[in-house]
């Protein structure tokens, strides 16, 4: 058991013991406990054993060491599961809604037992909150947003956690002799932005019918499973300890393309292909694209086979959601998509200045690693003081500083002077124009006050456009994928304004972030936006995700020539907004 989840079992118990009424020393020291064993670098699992160093840890007493020696050993805590067995498991998910903490949970409980989110989203459509302390309508709608949002987004996972678990259940999978070729299809294939389960298509002569139980064995083993949901014959679904789903499936590699576009998708696409199909005379299922009549096999062994006999080019997996690229590739008029080698700059990053890892130099050495010709430092500026924001005086010597490292760089790369600056409440940008007009990448983000109604949050974003300084508008929504949801806000107004004004908009590539979204980017286009890609990075090795942003960017159809960092660095500089 890891420290997470430790920490994770302590914290529960904390707020059930305040839901239950429990003494609230009791309660803190849990809570204490909690965060102790989520900051202690120690490795818990291995020190468990040792109840003195247990106790070397601030925060950990006598009593706490001894529960997680019980945790260690039982996998769970007592209490917690005295607690549990009087409330339900259930309880517990009640505390993930948005603003919902133990005191709100324990009224519920004393109201009518609600125990449960679904019990929950009942009794308000019951009317049965209204009149309880603390409940006014405002309250109860924002639970019903709340309730809402929970539902849309449980059980899914951001798309660089799934690839990552592709990645290491490919590998094991690979470990094996044969198998030789390992394709993640659905969801993943396609780039979503989030995940609902993992869909791995297995190839190899171990994977041929009546010689598949080694294989299927081999899978089952993989150490990271948490539980087996399935086991056939060529197929198998295991959980992982994250929970997330994968379903493993075994093909001849006779039918391996017709599985690839099968289990790829989406639905959508699939459904307006079999119906092209039928048109033609055909039936396309997982196995093969075959005649109606005699029912002999037409193509089956690569997707480019099935695409071709329906008269139609193959297609990237990110444009296949039954959105016009069945017909584009019908009439061979498919867009070229941008790729990750096009980029050639990433302009929005963060350094030991503010709340980066690297100093400038290493950013820009990072940048050349990976064969950009321009990067631009964009630190937060003051109004965001938990990232220690630079005032006007440190990012007039930050510049200075950024100065030198490209002078160092020789022509490499080139670094630009930047800034992230706050869009402040009211729209005014968060530092003086005379020092903005000194940096070449004026990035305008909304960091604060998330809450504002959707007229004001509007008003704030167009008057932050109008600041001639303002070159690209950072993270148009704010959201956080499965976490928070996007700010309030008239995109499309906001988009027109930049269009207008020549202020390009950021594709966020942080894979918590990913926004504009794929359809928001589609708009974009659409209005005539200048469209920039950068990752936010914070240490060196985010650069690494500018590739989960090409995919939503692949999504929207966009090409190379519909963003702006694809261009060299002269050509990028002169795209942008003109300085006053
Ligand atoms: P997810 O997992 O929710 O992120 O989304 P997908 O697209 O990965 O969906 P999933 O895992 O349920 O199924 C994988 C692919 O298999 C899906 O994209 C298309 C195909 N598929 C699954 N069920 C059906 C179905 O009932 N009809 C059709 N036409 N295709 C299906
Ligand atoms: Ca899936
Ligand atoms: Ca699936
Ligand atoms: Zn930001």
């Amino acid at each position: 058991m890891d420290n997470a989840t430790m920490a994770r079992l302590l914290a529960e118990t904390a707020d059930l013991l305040e839901i239950d009424g429990g003494d609230s020393f009791r309660i803190r020291s849990y809570r204490r406990a909690a965060d102790a064993v989520e900051q202690t670098t120690v490795d818990l699992n291995e020190a468990v054993s040792d109840t003195a160093r247990l106790l070397e840890i601030p925060g950990i007493g006598k009593g706490m060491a001894a529960n997680l020696q019980a945790i260690a050993e039982a996998g769970s805590l007592p209490l917690r599961d005295e607690l549990i067995a009087k409330y339900g498991s259930s309880l517990l998910e009640l505390l993930k809604l948005p603003g919902m903490g133990p005191k709100t949970v324990a009224l519920l409980w004393d109201a009518g037992q609600i125990s449960s989110i679904d019990q929950l989203a009942k009794a308000i459509d019951d009317g049965k909150l209204n009149g309880l302390p603390r409940m006014g309508a405002k309250q109860i709608e924002k639970l019903k947003k709340g309730i809402e949002d929970y539902k849309r987004s449980a059980g899914r996972f951001r798309i660089d956690q799934a690839e990552e678990a592709a990645k290491a259940v490919t590998a094991w999978l690979l470990d094996f002799p044969g198998i030789e070729r390992v394709t993640p299809a659905g969801s993943l294939r396609r780039g979503r932005e989030t995940e609902g389960d993992l869909d791995l298509l297995v190839t190899g002569p171990a994977c041929e019918p009546g010689h598949t139980q080694a294989a299927v064995d081999h899978a089952a083993a993989y150490p990271g499973i948490h539980s087996i949901i399935a086991k056939g014959e060529n197929k198998i679904s295991f959980y992982l300890s994250n929970s997330l789903q994968v379903d493993v499936r075994l093909l001849p590699s006779s039918s391996y393309g017709a599985a690839l576009q099968y289990f790829t998708g989406s639905k959508a696409h699939n459904v307006s292909l079999r119906q092209r199909a039928l048109k033609m005379g055909y039936t396309l299922s997982e196995w093969s694209l075959a005649r109606l009549d005699d029912e002999s096999v037409v193509a089956a062994k690569t997707e480019e086979d099935i695409y071709k006999a329906l008269k139609m080019d193959w297609m990237p997996p990110e444009m296949r959601e039954n959105l016009g690229e069945i017909e584009a590739a019908a009439a061979h008029a498919l867009p070229e998509l941008i790729e990750l080698k096009d980029i050639r700059g990433d302009v929005h990053m963060h350094t030991t200045a503010t709340d980066g890892h690297n100093s400038i130099l290493e950013m820009a050495e990072a940048g050349l690693a990976r064969g950009y010709k321009y990067i631009a430092i964009t630190d937060h500026s003051k109004n965001l003081a938990m990232t220690n924001g630079l005032d006007e005086k440190r990012a007039l010597e930050h510049i200075k500083r950024i100065r030198e490292v490209d002078e160092q760089m020789d022509g490499k790369i080139r670094v630009f002077a930047g800034i992230e600056v706050d869009i402040l409440g009211d729209g005014a940008l968060d530092l003086d124009d005379e020092v903005l007009a000194q940096m070449e990448v004026v990035i305008a983000s909304v960091h604060t006050k998330l809450e504002q109604p959707k007229d004001e949050m509007t008003a704030r974003v167009l008057r932050a456009l109008e600041n001639p300084y303002t070159r690209i508008l950072g993270h148009p929504t704010g959201r956080l994928l499965l976490r928070r949801e996007p700010f309030q806000i008239d995109l499309g107004q906001v988009l027109r304004k930049a269009a207008e004004l020549g202020v390009a908009v950021e594709h966020n590539a942080a894979p918590e972030r990913l926004d504009l979204s794929d359809r928001d980017l589609r708009l974009a286009k659409e209005l005539g936006c200048k469209i920039v890609i950068n990752t936010d990075a914070h240490d060196t090795r985010h650069l690494e995700k500018m590739t989960y942003g090409i995919r939503q960017l692949r999504r929207a159809w966009l090409g190379p020539e519909d963003v702006l960092n694809t261009r060299t660095a002269k050509q990028f500089l002169a795209a942008l907004r003109p300085k006053p």
